[in-house]
């Protein structure tokens, strides 16, 4: 192989690598990003559309959050009992838990209250009676401004 050939194939390489670090740092952006404000669920026939008024929520202060539940049919489930419980994995700052009240067929409002800002878990278990249907999605806190 002669010099040409050598510095060609060189420039090649270092071109491969910048692409791979700019992708790896496109994917690394990705995970970083904030979970959606609305997140929809289907469990068991049972489908929860998760909802917070503004969001990212503000940590320390009362954040609606909404709950669409409807049937497998698409039709408002009803008298149901939904209880929220946030969380924060791998940390011992504890837990928040609140129920939610049905304000118009298959609506559930309530309030969540971060203690911090970050990533949230927020388990919501909905109850009629004869079963339990768990849903989950992550949340971002931010510090209120
Ligand atoms: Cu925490």
């Amino acid at each position: 192989m002669n010099s040409p050939y050598k510095k060609a194939a060189a420039g090649i390489s270092v071109l491969l690598a910048v692409i791979v670090l700019i992708a790896a740092i496109q994917t690394h952006a990705g995970a970083d990003e904030s979970p959606p404000a609305v997140v929809s669920q289907t469990v068991n026939g049972l489908n929860a559309e998760m909802q917070f008024g503004t969001y990212p929520v503000k940590r320390l202060q009362n954040n609606d959050f909404t709950v669409i539940l409807t049937d497998s049919e698409g039709k408002p489930a009803s008298r149901y009992n939904l209880r929220v419980r946030l969380s924060m994995s791998n940390m011992m700052c504890g837990d928040v838990s609140f129920m939610l009240k049905e304000t118009a067929p298959g609506v559930y409002t309530g309030e969540a209250v971060p203690l911090m800002a970050g990533l949230w878990d927020a388990d919501v278990e909905a109850h009629d009676g004869d079963r339990v249907v768990n849903f989950s999605r992550t949340l971002e806190a931010e510090a209120a401004h």
